[in-house]
């Protein structure tokens, strides 16, 4: 029959002698185990007199104590030296390039239409905003363009129903503007929105784009106030140098009537494809809002004036960007949209 001092000696013996961690739980479990060393030590306790049993338990139970500490000592040090031994063999190299998230950025016409709304609200316009799919009386009749009337034709566009239609121009959110706000003048909004007209597209039109319209209506409002105004916005959008010419036009909202060109991005003005070979670029129609437009809203022509814009966004991101077919702003060309992560 072992005694203590033999087990004891025995186990630390095979303990010395474990030099990894799985012979050290296989020995875990002789020892200590159910089975083990110490418990066929403890089987000793019934062949002992009454009064020697609790002595020679705490000796059992010391000793348990004992190994079970260099046990957990002898793992410790296992898992330390693997690790050591891992980081030493592993070696990272700092100067390889990280992997980078890839992250989304805003799309230019997101920009833009950003800083168009930024540019407005800071000279205290609100920003409006309305239906896609428009009434009629909205977008054509409140425009002064009755049914039937030969303009029509010009902006043709997707019907839903008779009464409904997707619409040609933001000119439908002034009209709706000049409805609700009739008795709460002025008014000076700014309207973004999503557009659509049934135009053949090619590198300057497409049959969805976006505008913004702005309108002001005050007493005393000229048509200087409205070159000023957009005189700010051309310097601010493309810089100081930036030249716009106002061209006379015909819009029935309007009277007068002007459009507004920026000199070609492309060619500076000497006149090339993009251009059409004229050197400008048309940017927006505008002009002082038609008394009759005014008159229709119920707003009292003959005390209050005011003028209204309509901006095309897309042309101006192919003005800024110097973007040749406004097609590549909706085909989701990741080349096109990752050069404007820097403009953010
Ligand atoms: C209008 O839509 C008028 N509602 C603008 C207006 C508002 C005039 C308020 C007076 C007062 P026009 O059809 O010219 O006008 O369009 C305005 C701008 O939208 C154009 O200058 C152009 O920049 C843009 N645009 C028009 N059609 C297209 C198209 N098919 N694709 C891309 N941009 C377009």
């Amino acid at each position: 029959m072992s005694s203590i001092h033999d087990i004891k000696e025995e186990s630390l013996q095979l303990l010395k002698d474990a030099d990894n961690l799985e012979k050290l739980e296989k020995l875990r479990v002789e020892i200590l185990g159910k089975k083990g060393l110490l418990a066929d030590l403890m089987k000793q306790m019934r062949d002992l007199d009454k009064d020697e049993r609790p002595v020679f338990g705490q000796k059992v139970n010391d000793l348990k104590q004992e190994l079970e500490k260099i046990i957990r000592e002898k793992i410790s040090s296992f898992i330390e030296s693997e690790m050591l031994k891992k980081l030493s063999e592993e070696k990272i190299d700092i100067t390889l390039p990280g992997a980078s998230l890839k992250h989304g950025n805003k799309h230019p016409l997101t920009l833009m239409s950003d800083a168009i709304l930024e540019l407005y609200t800071s000279m205290g316009y609100t920003v409006v905003k309305g239906p896609e799919i428009e009434l009629d009386k909205y977008n054509f009749e409140r425009a002064n363009i009755p049914e039937n009337h030969p303009a029509r034709e010009m902006q043709d566009t997707f019907f839903v129903d008779v009464e409904r239609l997707l619409r040609t121009h933001t000119t439908a959110i002034q009209t709706r503007v000049l409805e609700s706000e009739s008795n709460n003048l002025p008014i000076k909004v700014i309207c973004p929105g999503k557009t659509y007209r049934r135009d053949d597209d090619d590198a300057t039109h497409s049959h969805q784009f976006i505008q913004i319209e702005g309108l002001l209506i005050d007493e005393n409002i000229k048509m200087t106030d409205l070159k000023g105004t957009l005189e700010v916005m051309a310097t601010h959008l493309f810089g100081d140098d930036q030249k716009i010419r106002l061209r006379p036009s015909y819009f029935q909202f309007t009277e007068p009537s002007v459009e507004v060109d920026l000199v070609c991005f492309n060619c500076k003005g000497e006149g090339c494809s993009v251009c059409k070979q004229t050197g400008w670029i048309e940017l927006l129609g505008a002009g002082m809002v038609h008394p009759k437009v005014l008159e229709m809203a119920g707003i009292d022509s003959l005390r209050y004036s005011g003028f209204a814009f309509g901006l095309g966004v897309d042309r101006a991101v192919m003005l800024k960007y110097g973007v040749k077919d406004i097609r590549s702003l909706y085909t989701n060309d990741v080349r096109l949209l990752d050069m404007f992560d820097r403009f953010d």
